[in-house]
């Protein structure tokens, strides 16, 4: 174990503790770059006093080789996160936007991964040039606007990642980082983070060869563990390590000035708010959204110590929307559907209003 702000996660049952993950799964080489960016801007609005929220958002990949062919993912687009950011930009914070690579980003998401390509909000004027289509300038001049505020007061830090190694180091790094921002931190934690991975000791080189006239042996390496994927016959076969709750290490020592918020994604409606509460009572962080799969972004549970259990949903009457497709007819495929308000809009401002009584009632420890 290293000493340092880790050393408070005593493992259990054999567990991988905080302190182990670190010492054995490599740093990526993209962190201090993205951990001086991150310094840089954490001390700009740590001077003009602003409330800075970091907010994650995307899935992670499980690689099971170090060069990758292959990994593992989950659905997430990080239509939470990107939206979110927007509505604290709105609010007045600035925003640390710990993203997965190529997910949905605040301001572009309104073009990026929507129904209509880019291309389609474009047309030619009389002189030729490309313009954005008559339809659309209202709507793009308002999204244009605050995307160049909040460029123009470096309110927006993106900073991306891929895998949930990099993930779980660039949340580290930042967050021993947000000191000087005291209580005025907020973390909210959207990302869909792995349950399960490789650890280091136990990823094969190359890629993982199906036939079997080419398998690999199995090379155990220096601590006698097997690789996690190998091949039995013509199966691929994955024992995954479950990656260590790093939750407790963020609240008790990497930023335990800052307000906490963590997501509890369920799919089953009956597990999901005694998981929501099982959360917050096991990391006694903030507070905790619960979300099902299918209904996410119609409602979610916030459960908090002050204020117990309550719903936020999409007020009837916007529960639904047309959505055109590229021929201009309306889906009517029940997927595409989407609320005609976004209900982070209704989910930022209860956090922002919370995040106050805390500064208020300097529960926040400093
Ligand atoms: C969430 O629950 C997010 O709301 C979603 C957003 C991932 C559902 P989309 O990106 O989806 O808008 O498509 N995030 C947290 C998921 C998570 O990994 N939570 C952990 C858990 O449930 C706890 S930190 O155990």
């Amino acid at each position: 174990m290293v000493d340092g702000p880790d050393t408070a996660n005593i493992g259990i049952n054999g567990e991988m503790t905080a302190a182990d993950y670190f010492a054995t799964n490599p740093k990526p080489a993209s962190l201090d770059k993205q951990s001086a960016l991150a310094r840089a801007f954490i001390e700009q609005h740590a001077k003009q006093n602003r409330r800075v929220a970091i907010v994650t958002s995307g899935g992670t990949t499980v690689p099971l080789e170090n060069q990758t062919v292959r990994f593992i993912d989950n659905f997430s687009a990080g239509t939470r996160g990107a939206t979110s950011a927007e509505y604290f930009l709105e609010a007045g914070y600035a925003v640390l936007f710990l993203h997965r690579h190529f997910s949905l980003l605040p301001y572009s998401r309104h073009y990026s991964h929507s129904t209509n390509c880019f291309l389609d909000f474009m047309t030619h004027n009389e002189a030729g040039a490309v313009v954005v289509e008559n339809e659309y300038q209202q709507q793009m001049a308002e999204v244009l606007k605050r995307y160049q505020k909040a460029k123009s007061e470096n309110a927006l830090l993106l900073l991306p990642y891929t895998t949930v190694n990099e993930y779980l180091w660039l949340l580290r790094e930042l967050a021993m980082q947000t000191r000087p921002l005291g209580a005025n931190g907020l973390f909210y934690l959207a990302a869909a983070v792995s349950d399960f991975f490789v650890p280091a000791e136990r990823m094969v080189e190359h890629k993982i060869q199906s036939s079997e006239d080419f398998h690999q042996d199995m090379d155990t390496g220096e601590h006698g563990r097997e690789p996690a994927a190998h091949m039995e016959g013509k199966s691929l076969v994955i024992d995954l390590d479950p990656v260590p709750k790093f939750l407790k290490q963020l609240v008790d020592a990497w930023a335990p000035q800052s307000m906490i918020i963590s997501f509890k994604l369920e799919t089953d409606p009956s597990l999901l708010a005694k998981k929501a509460r099982y959360a917050l009572e096991k990391y006694s962080h903030h507070l905790v959204i619960g979300n099902l799969l299918n209904t996410r972004k119609w409602e979610v549970l916030f459960v908090s110590v002050g204020r117990g259990e309550r719903w936020i949903r999409v007020p009837a009457g916007n529960r639904t929307k047309s959505v055109s497709g590229m021929d201009g007819d309306v889906l009517e495929n029940a997927a595409q559907r989407e609320p005609a308000v976004e209900i982070e809009s209704l989910i930022v401002p209860e956090v922002v209003k919370m995040h106050s009584e805390l500064i208020g009632k300097g529960t926040l420890r400093k």
